[in-house]
């Protein structure tokens, strides 16, 4: 039976392809999808389709592209093979669309995930001609039962000037009742206070208000959400969730932490999906999170009964996980709510309820500044993503990394990271597979001292304290020790050798 139950709106279906055929080259288009969550899964194929037909001819056609984050490749896999993306924005994970992005054949702008909506609102980015958004059901009054993320669903529908819905039957319609979509945001100097004291606090509606005149199309389809699944957590990620779960548990007996914690937040990947798994068997019960995406482990701790509460814009379930998701979303609606990125990541809200940040990172430096998105300073991996709204706001922010990459020939600890996502001020935990290095209350001296000790490998600590010491020396006992000449040596020893090693 069709999930379309008004008849405005059903007078509207067409197939994929006309859809896309409304598009024109140069268009911008809000598309819903948060990691491998409710993006359309049809229309982005047929736009590709249309767009390689279109270039064929000899004539251009390419679109501005935002989403919610990263997607799957039906939509930023798709788009991008088919040279159909000249701007993309905020987030994005997809291994042709970064390509495309660091030969500069697509343009990238890459935004805190709670900014990317308000420069919508600001129109800093421009005319939104479409939102092109995943539904699971469009009800009789013409509301829409959101699918399995909300990411910037809300902001795209009000700003657009047309409107597609892809109505998507795979999704479970038992999701009718697991978000919160508020719509009271102002733009300064008129901002209200975002009315939460609570990860579990509903302030919204539970369905997108839609308007109808502006919908030119509904399109139907039955495809699954795409993840990749997990990596069963591997002795390195074990270790780290290990430490990250011995730091919290110091933090409780120093009270410095109430026995349930504070709302959680984690990353994506592995990792953080390893340091989930390591809270199911921790000493923690009635736990909360406030965080963007529910991970297969968060899906574990709510099953345990020690996650009461999670509060996140969209899932990030691997197949086994989504499928059990959409079996009983009766039950996790119970425990889950879905909201706006410009909620979930919101400054105010992390610092106001005192969020537990934990986010993977490429590199930090001796002094604790962190690179989270660049590849030996220059090469784009996938975006800060929501990390900066989470490190600088969290109550405690920490960065989790194996100490080493690509087989031990890069070290993630480095003299001075070669791209800057989030400065000393943000960091207040370093932790590895070697151990936790504490920065907070500790000057820039100590602060390296304690990084090399704790969290490098031992291959890179004799080196990065013979770095250190120099540095000392020819700084002259200054602040934040330096040597300006040296600082990228491990980097270019990598980039001219293959390894960081001497
Ligand atoms: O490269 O794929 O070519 O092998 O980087 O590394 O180890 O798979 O790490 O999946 O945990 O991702 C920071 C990228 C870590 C992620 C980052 C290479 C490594 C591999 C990936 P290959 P792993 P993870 C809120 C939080 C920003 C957004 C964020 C991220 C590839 O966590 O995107 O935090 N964070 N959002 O080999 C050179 C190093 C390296 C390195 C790893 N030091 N030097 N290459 N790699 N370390 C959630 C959202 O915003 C949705």
């Amino acid at each position: 039976m069709s999930r379309i139950h008004s008849q405005a709106f059903r007078n509207k279906v067409v197939s994929a392809d006309e859809a896309a055929a409304l598009i024109e080259n140069g268009d911008t288009i809000g598309f819903s999808g948060f990691t491998g969550a409710g993006y359309p899964k049809e229309f982005p194929v047929a736009l590709a389709r249309r767009a390689k037909a279109i270039h064929d001819t000899g004539e251009e056609f390419r679109i501005r592209m935002f989403t919610g984050a990263s997607t799957a490749p039906e939509l930023d896999g798709a788009l991008a093979e088919a040279d159909a993306v000249s701007f993309r924005m905020p987030y994005q994970s997809d291994p042709i669309m970064r390509r495309k992005i660091n030969e500069g054949s697509s343009d990238y702008s890459d935004i805190h995930l709670s900014q990317s909506a308000v420069q919508v609102r600001q129109n800093f980015l421009g005319k939104l001609d479409f939102a092109v958004i995943e539904v699971s059901a469009i009800r009789q009054d013409g509301t829409a039962i959101p699918s399995s993320s909300v990411g910037n669903n809300a902001v795209y529908l009000e700003k657009a000037e047309k409107i597609i819905l892809e109505v998507n039957e795979w999704q479970s319609l038992e999701l009718e009742g697991m978000h919160d979509i508020y719509d009271r945001f102002r733009l300064p100097p008129d901002r209200l206070p975002i009315p939460m004291t609570h990860p579990g606090d509903r302030i919204g509606d539970i369905y997108y208000r839609i308007d109808p005149t502006r919908v030119v199309a509904v399109v139907e389809s039955a495809a699954a959400d795409r993840n990749t699944p997990f990596a069963a957590p591997d002795e390195v990620s074990k270790a780290i969730a290990d430490h990250y779960l011995d730091f919290l548990i110091h933090e409780v007996e120093q009270r410095r932490l109430p026995h349930n914690l504070l709302p959680l937040q984690s990353g994506v990947g592995n990792v953080a999906n390893a340091v989930l798994t390591g809270l199911k068997d921790g000493p923690f019960d009635n736990l909360v999170s406030f965080t963007e995406v529910v991970q297969d482990g968060m899906v574990d701790l709510i099953d345990s009964g020690k996650l009461r509460v999670a509060s996140a814009t969209a899932f990030s379930l691997s197949p086994g996980y989504a499928t059990r998701m959409n079996a009983e979303a009766k039950q996790y609606r119970q425990h889950i709510v879905l909201r706006q990125q410009e909620i979930s990541n919101h400054p105010e809200l992390v610092r106001r309820l005192g969020v537990l940040a934990c986010n993977g990172m490429i590199e930090a430096d001796l002094y604790g500044n962190i690179n989270s998105s660049h590849i030996m300073g220059s090469k784009m991996q996938n975006g800060i993503g929501g990390s900066g709204d989470f490190a600088r706001n969290a109550y405690i922010s920490a960065f989790v990394s194996p100490s080493t990459a690509k087989k031990g020939d890069i070290s993630a600890i480095v003299p001075m990271v070669s791209h800057h996502d989030h400065t000393e001020h943000d960091t207040a935990v370093v932790i590895t597979e070697q151990g936790v290095a504490d920065l907070r209350g500790l000057s820039p001296q100590k602060r390296a001292r304690l990084i090399i000790e704790k969290c490098a490998h031992p291959d890179y600590q004799p080196i990065l304290l013979d770095y250190f010491e120099r540095a000392c020396k020819t700084a002259n006992s200054q602040h934040t020790p330096h040597n300006l000449r040296e600082a990228h040596d491990f980097h270019v020893r990598f980039l001219e050798t293959g390894s960081m090693k001497p």
